[in-house]
Order: C-alpha cells, then sequence, then structure tokens
C-alpha cells in the first residue's frame, strides 16, 4: 500500500530536518535567480542568510496569485529556458493566464508525487487507467498522466470530450481505475447506468479532484460504482495534482510535505492557526526549479493535522475543501458556500448533485435560488407531490445555510453535465 515509506513515514524531526535544509536552499534559489523575490526580500530588510531552518519560514513574504500576473509570463522563473522541459498555465477567466514551467527534474518529482497518490488509492502496475482530466495547458491530464506511467500502470489516455467512447473503452479494456473530476465521474456513472452498464464494469478505483466536493457525494459515487474513490487535491503554480491525496481511511489527504511545505493562516489576519483550526492553505514549494513559490496563498481554505494516519503515513494531512475563500458567497450578509447546498441536498436523499445557484439582486436585496435535479422516480407529474418536495427542499437548504431561498426543481438530466470543473454559481449580481 504505502509506496515510498521512506518519505511518507518519516518521523516528525526527520521530516523538519529536511524541509529545513530545502527551505534554506530554495530561498537562496530565489534570491539569487528571481529579481521580483529578491527585491521583495530586500524591502523587507531580510537576506538569505536569516533564514536558517523551517522556523524562519514566517519570516518570508507571501507570494499571491497577483505577483504571478505581475510578471506575466515567465518573470518568477528560476531557471534559464534552456532547463525548462514544459509549460502549463491556467485558464485565466479573471486576467491574465498564470503561467508555470517544470524542469526535467520538475517533471518527475511531479510523477512521483502522483504516483505516491495513485499507490495510496491501491493502483498498481496491474490496472488499466483511464485519465479523464483535460490534456493540455491544464496540469491534470497530463499531471496524471505521467504519474501513471512513473507507477507502472497501463494509461488510456482519454482526456474530455467524448463520455460514450469512454464508456465503451472502460467496459472493453477492463479498465480498473479512472482520475477525472467528481462531477464528471458522476456523469460517467449516469451514462453507464442509462446503457445498462453499470455491472459489465471492472472499475475499482477513482482518484478525483481539480473542484471541491462533499463527502456525501464521494460515498453516493461509491455506492453507485460499487469502487473506492480517492480526493486529490491539487493547483497549478504549486505542481499540479498531486500535492495531496486522502488514502484508503479517508481521513484527510495527506501533503507530500517532503515536497510542499503547509501552513494554515488566518485569512484575515494572515497569522498562523493552529492545528484543527481552519484558515487559507499556503504553500511553499521546497524542491521546484522551474518557478519555485515562497508562501504561496492557495486562497483554498482547510485545517491540518500532523498526527500519524492510522495507514501509517506520518505525513500532515488537510481536510477535506470547503471551497476557496473567493467561491464563498455573501447572500443577505450570510456567509454561503456551494458545498453546503451539495451536502444538505444529498443527505436529504431522493436528490441528485446537480444543483444550480442562481443569485440576483431584486429591489436592493440578494436573492437565492436553487436549481434542484430530483431523482427520476421522485418526479411526478403530481403537483401536489412536487410542491411538497420543494417546501422539504427549501426547508433542508434553509437549516444548512441559515437563509431563505426559492427552490425550483428541474427535470431530471435538464441541468449542463460537467467534464471539467462543473459551475454551481450564477452571480448575477456581478453582471450589472
Ligand atoms: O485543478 C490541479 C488538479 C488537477 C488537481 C486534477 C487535482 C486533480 P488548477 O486548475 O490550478 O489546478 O486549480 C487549482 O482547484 O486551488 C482548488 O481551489 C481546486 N481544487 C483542486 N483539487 C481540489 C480538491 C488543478 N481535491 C484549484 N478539492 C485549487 C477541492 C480542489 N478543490
Amino acid at each position: 500500500m504505502i509506496w515510498n515509506e521512506s518519505k511518507e513515514c518519516m518521523s516528525r524531526d526527520e521530516m523538519q530536518a529536511l524541509q529545513s535544509k530545502r527551505l534554506v536552499k530554495a530561498v537562496n534559489r530565489v534570491y539569487h535567480n528571481v529579481e521580483y523575490y529578491r527585491k521583495k526580500m530586500q524591502a523587507l530588510g531580510i537576506e538569505p542568510g536569516d533564514i536558517k531552518g523551517i522556523e524562519d519560514i514566517t519570516k518570508l513574504p507571501y507570494t499571491t496569485k497577483d505577483d504571478l500576473r505581475d510578471t506575466y509570463p515567465f518573470g518568477l522563473f528560476a531557471a534559464p529556458q534552456s532547463e525548462i522541459v514544459r509549460v502549463h498555465a491556467s485558464s485565466g477567466t479573471t486576467g491574465k493566464a498564470t503561467v508555470v514551467g517544470y524542469t526535467r527534474k520538475d517533471i518527475d518529482i511531479w510523477s512521483e508525487c502522483v504516483a505516491r497518490c495513485l499507490a495510496g488509492a491501491g493502483v498498481t502496475s496491474q490496472d488499466t487507467i483511464q485519465i479523464a482530466y483535460g490534456y493540455g495547458l491544464f496540469t491534470g491530464g497530463l499531471g496524471a498522466h505521467y504519474g501513471a506511467e512513473n507507477l507502472g500502470a497501463t494509461v488510456v489516455p482519454m482526456s474530455t470530450g467524448n463520455t460514450k467512447k469512454l464508456t465503451t473503452m472502460m467496459k472493453d479494456f477492463g479498465v480498473t481505475a479512472i482520475a477525472c473530476t467528481p462531477s464528471y465521474l458522476l456523469h460517467i456513472a449516469e451514462t453507464l447506468e442509462e446503457n445498462g452498464d453499470l455491472d459489465k464494469i471492472k472499475l475499482k478505483a477513482a482518484i478525483c479532484g481539480a473542484e471541491p466536493w462533499t463527502e456525501q457525494m464521494r460515498l453516493q459515487v461509491e455506492e453507485k460504482l460499487g469502487i473506492n474513490a480517492f480526493d486529490i487535491y491539487g493547483l497549478s503554480e504549486i505542481m499540479g495534482p498531486g500535492v495531496a491525496c486522502d488514502c484508503i481511511y479517508h481521513k484527510g489527504l495527506h501533503v507530500h510535505e517532503d515536497h510542499f511545505y503547509p501552513e494554515i493562516v488566518s485569512a484575515d489576519t494572515l497569522e498562523p492557526v493552529a492545528d484543527g483550526e481552519t484558515g487559507e492553505l499556503v504553500f511553499t514549494t521546497l524542491t521546484k526549479e522551474g518557478i519555485p513559490l515562497i508562501r504561496y496563498r492557495t486562497k483554498d481554505l482547510t485545517s491540518i493535522t500532523r498526527e500519524k494516519c492510522e495507514c501509517g503515513r506520518t505525513t500532515a494531512r488537510i481536510s477535506r475543501f470547503k471551497g476557496r475563500s473567493d467561491d464563498m458567497l455573501i447572500i443577505r450578509g450570510v456567509n454561503v458556500f456551494p458545498s453546503q447546498i451539495e451536502a444538505a441536498l444529498l443527505e436529504m436523499g431522493g436528490t441528485t448533485p446537480y444543483y444550480m445557484m442562481i443569485v440576483d439582486r431584486v429591489n436592493n436585496l440578494d436573492t437565492l435560488e436553487v436549481q434542484v435535479e430530483v431523482e427520476e422516480r421522485f418526479f411526478s407529474d403530481e403537483i401536489r407531490e412536487l410542491e411538497n418536495l420543494t417546501k422539504k427542499i427549501a426547508h433542508v437548504i434553509q437549516q444548512a445555510i441559515g437563509l431563505a431561498v426559492k427552490v425550483k426543481l428541474v427535470e431530471p438530466h435538464s441541468l449542463e453535465r460537467s467534464m471539467g470543473k462543473a459551475v454551481h454559481v450564477i452571480d448575477k449580481r456581478k453582471l450589472v
């Protein structure tokens, strides 16, 4: 089960010693190779010699997405172009794309991290795995692909776009594992069910990430497909998929902290919070050459524990993500995360994880309509039954988020299915 015992099962002292050694090297690298970092550190009066170990990390400045945008495209690269063997970029829906570069060593470490995740999910060289994240500038496809090859599994590079072909090959090739977004896995399960193929597949594990999903959704999809579903986390700025992943105990995601040092800080004060408390996740890359980042603010909200896991790994674990601080909606002054709606819907039963939140402002008052797909067997022509169900859903959501909402039931299969990162919110207030 454990793929890299020497790295994933170290004592805390050994881990800290390794992190200290690597941090000192990383700080020297950015100071000497990246003008932007040198100036930032000089402005704070910090010299590389001031950083003697991991305990000095809080002396260092934070890095944000804006820093990457200000230095677009390659300004934070710490290796000459001749050593950069690959670039990836984020879609940049809210501004310029953020571009990241990898040296050959970075790619090797990335594949090892993804391989560790897959091994933790029970995938071995005996497995056939479909990679159904998008290939291209998005890190999902190629990141998962290299990791699966590193492990020696047989890789089927599906990408996204043709679910029919994917399910046919899943059956014909005897596919045993799949890597895709959780929302796409749901769509795949739905397609298999519609075609009466659920009992014709050999799938045993799914490694899903790139978007928030609830524990309720993970359990639902496990039950539907008769598999074990794992949560894999990552972000392009830090590496891509494989920064952290949960194990068969599903009690938090193990961070590959020999390469990525995690801190949890208050999103308001930026002061570190205690283990177990929720805050913003911050990462420092300890071994990256192409684009090492110091104290990168991910905006992802989670908590951390450093207790040893039942699986034997000693690496720090982060809890399932509630969402990003910038995904949080403020509706009539109340903080709402889409994941709260998903959890409430799945807990009540009879509904599907397909929902859309429409936020608007009418007469200076915020409104929230939640469109919900119910399971076919609950969808009835009887107006009275539908009204009762609508009231029940509105009640459950109100209990979960503390806000009265308008619920609209929509026909099964009418909300758009996603093959990448699902969209659950239309905020019309932003459009005016
Ligand atoms: O989504 C990398 C990735 C690909 C991760 C495939 C896992 C699987 P970005 O496009 O840069 O990179 O988006 C990163 O996605 O900051 C989180 O907000 C969100 N995210 C990623 N994984 C998870 C997860 C990839 N397991 C952003 N749970 C991150 C919740 C996730 N959110």
